[in-house]
């Protein structure tokens, strides 16, 4: 069992092997981002070209985390409390419409750490009554395109009243670029989250360094 620390959240990364630019591999990719100094890790296996054979997710998940654990980084699961139990994950993260969060919660009890996502202010003030939950996702920031099904765009002042009314540590996630990072900061927020500014880095180094060097809420 990892204890959470919000601290995880400054450089969040995300990858399934559908957010793959061309001549990536999820493993290659993740060590270069772990090597660059990412915070935590989530494995987000969803939507057309993710892997849909059960054991080869589950290889895939196994081969990933023992990276993760290389670097001590948290190693959390988007959406599959049962694929993160048997790899023994540090973390789940779960979305309104995904498996029932208190459900979750019990699922994870002294053993995983729990990230919740909320768009609205109504979702963060019925969260704030839940226990058990660690960390929640916000809305998207921007406009995505590593989401179709993504929730309406709520910008940076909508972060902002999320994270006002929030009893927990908030990660920003969607349309995230490197220009966008201070402003984020600027929130409270606690983090960034990210799919394609790592994917598709010129510099991953860099880009992880930006993210790290925010002047993120303590
Ligand atoms: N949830 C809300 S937006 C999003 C998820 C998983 C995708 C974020 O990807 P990107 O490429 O950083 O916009
Ligand atoms: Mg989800």
């Amino acid at each position: 069992m990892k204890k959470f620390n919000p601290k995880f959240l400054q450089a969040y990364f995300i990858c399934g092997t559908q957010d793959l630019q061309q001549n990536q591999t999820l493993p290659g990719l993740l060590e270069q981002a772990l090597e660059a100094g990412i915070t935590a890790y989530q494995f987000r296996e969803k939507g057309i070209n993710s892997i849909s054979d059960k054991s080869a997710r589950l290889a895939m998940a196994q081969e990933l985390h023992h990276l993760c654990q290389k670097y001590n980084v948290p190693f959390i699961i988007d959406d599959d409390v049962q694929l993160a139990k048997s790899v023994h994950a540090e973390g789940i993260h779960v979305g309104q419409d995904d498996e029932n969060i208190s459900q979750v919660i019990k699922e994870a009890k002294n053993t995983m750490f729990v990230g919740y996502s909320c768009s609205t202010l109504a979702e963060i003030e019925t969260a704030n009554q839940i226990e058990g939950i660690d960390y929640y996702g916000s809305g998207p920031v921007f406009a995505t395109q590593s989401k179709d099904d993504a929730d309406p765009v709520i910008g940076l002042a909508g972060l902002s009243k999320l994270v006002k009314h929030s009893s927990r540590p908030i990660v920003a996630i969607g349309g995230i670029e490197e220009k966008d990072l201070p402003a984020i900061a600027q929130t409270n927020a606690a983090g960034a989250s990210v799919i394609s500014m790592i994917t598709q880095s010129n510099d991953i180094k860099q880009t992880v360094t930006q993210m790290l060097q925010a002047p993120w809420h303590k």
